[in-house]
């Protein structure tokens, strides 16, 4: 049977005024946390392990057991930080729910924080996005007045203060301990873990970080029970996820569905790869994880399956390129991009970006060789888990499985070095 789309974050999107308070309330809108208050604390946190829930943001780390981590309540402050500094090449999932539908964060911004036992939360919005900085900091007014918010919620007893921060627009403060040192003040750099944020995070207090979309999903999982929301996916990835398509698609947009759905059965939604044009390759979750290619089309789009074959979930960011594209130009924009966004605290990322583009511009220019293919694969190599974090992993990514699909663009992209020097337009010359 076709898997079928689930709306659940995106199924009032196209109505009019559907980020307001009152188009929010009217579709059930803050069921999820009257009944949260209602139980304890760490029945919250079961009914999110329960519900299998995994970190939406990339890594997919269960949700419920992040929150479980925190140790006992000491007294002293513990904060939720949600991660919106979406800006992953291709991700387009947070913002849109931020600007279509940003009650269903701030609604599970107040039940993780209940569950937790958190009096302020902070939303690291992308700098660049003011109109969404603008819509969501309003939603949280709005809410604060209705008393979701604020002293007393609900009349509950419980407290919970929220702060909408805007960063200054660098990829790494979307790395969750780059993005703490960006709140606190300071330079936006990876920390060390361990210890992780659970741990010592915000001001050195216990912190949950959780992605946009993770925390979006948790109302729902309140509301309807963790059965319903098990009901959708796969065993071991549960649920329903916001799936990008962008690039050569002829319907572009989100589509939510039940994670395990193929790309096949998204493009069939989508009415499929631009008309008279063929599937070159794609990414499953942005440009940090590697490619794929048509003989992936039914690949199930869960973490299991995508990993099985080769690549990564990650933000189910699915770029689509056609026969159109050349893999070595699109690899070499992408390695740009991180070669310009690497935060230079350490060595095999700097200096090995650097050299990336360096490289695959020859390719670009016709100038390489068949050597820099080596050389390409042993920087890659001098990278992947050498790097402080996982942008220079990511990095590697695209590189390694474009040469591994597509190894004869790069060989077309190749000369001898006798050819370089003597091309044959030149040579006619002598
Ligand atoms: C306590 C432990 N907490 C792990 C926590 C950790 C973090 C989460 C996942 O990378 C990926 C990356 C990108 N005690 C813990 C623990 N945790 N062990 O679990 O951790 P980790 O290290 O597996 O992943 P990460 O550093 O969060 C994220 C990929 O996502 N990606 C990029 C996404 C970009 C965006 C964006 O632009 N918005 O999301 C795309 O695929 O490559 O592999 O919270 O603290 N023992
Ligand atoms: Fe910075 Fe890159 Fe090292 Fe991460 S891998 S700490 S982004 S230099």
């Amino acid at each position: 049977m076709p898997t079928t789309l689930t709306p659940v974050l995106s199924a009032h999107w196209d109505e009019p005024r559907a980020w307001s308070l009152t188009a929010y309330e009217r579709h059930g809108g803050y069921r999820g946390l009257r009944r949260a208050l209602t139980m304890e604390p760490a029945q919250v946190v079961q009914a999110v392990k329960d519900s299998g829930l995994r970190g939406r943001g990339g890594a997919g780390f269960p949700t419920g057991m992040k929150w479980g981590f925190l140790p006992p309540p000491d007294g002293g402050p513990r904060y939720l930080v949600v991660n919106a500094d979406e800006s992953e090449p291709g991700t387009c999932k947070d913002i849109p729910t931020m600007l279509a539908s940003p009650q269903h964060l701030i609604e599970g911004v107040a039940i993780t924080s209940y569950a937790i036992g958190c009096a302020h939360a902070f939303i690291y919005v992308r700098g660049e996005v003011l109109h969404v900085l603008r819509r969501l900091q309003k939603a949280v007014e709005e809410a604060y007045a209705a008393g979701y918010l604020g002293q007393d919620v609900l009349g509950s007893g419980y407290s919970l203060d929220v702060t909408v921060h805007a960063g200054a627009g660098a990829y790494i403060c979307g790395e969750e301990t780059a993005l703490l040192d960006s709140l606190e003040g300071l330079r936006g750099q990876p920390r060390l873990k361990p210890p992780f944020p659970a741990v010592a995070g915000l001001y050195a207090r216990p912190t949950v970080v959780n992605n946009v979309e993770s925390v979006a999903s948790v109302p729902g999982i309140l509301r309807g029970g963790a059965e319903w929301f098990t009901g959708m996916g796969t065993e071991r990835s549960a649920g329903h996820g916001l799936f990008s398509l962008s690039g050569h698609v002829t319907r572009p947009g989100q589509y939510e569905a039940p994670l395990g759905i193929t790309l096949r059965e998204l493009l069939d939604m989508a009415g499929g790869v631009r008309e008279g044009h063929e599937l070159k390759f794609w990414t499953p979750g942005g440009s940090s994880t590697p490619i794929f290619t048509a003989e992936h089309l039914d690949v199930p789009l869960d973490y299991e399956s995508v990993g099985k074959a080769g690549s990564m979930l990650g933000t189910r960011a699915l770029q689509i390129f056609d026969e159109t594209v050349s893999v070595v130009r699109a690899v070499t924009r992408w390695t740009e991009f991180y070669k310009h966004e690497s935060c230079g605290k350490c060595t095999p990322c700097r200096e090995g970006t650097y050299w990336l583009v360096q490289v695959l511009q020859r390719f670009e220019r016709g100038q390489g060789t068949e050597a820099d293919i080596e050389l390409l694969l042993d920087l890659c190599d001098n990278i992947l888990g050498r790097s402080f974090c996982a942008l220079g992993d990511g990095a590697t990514s695209c590189i390694t499985s474009a040469v591994q699909y597509f190894r004869d663009e790069f060989e077309a992209g190749t000369h001898t070095p006798a050819d370089v020097l003597f091309p044959p337009e030149r040579s006619a010359r002598f």
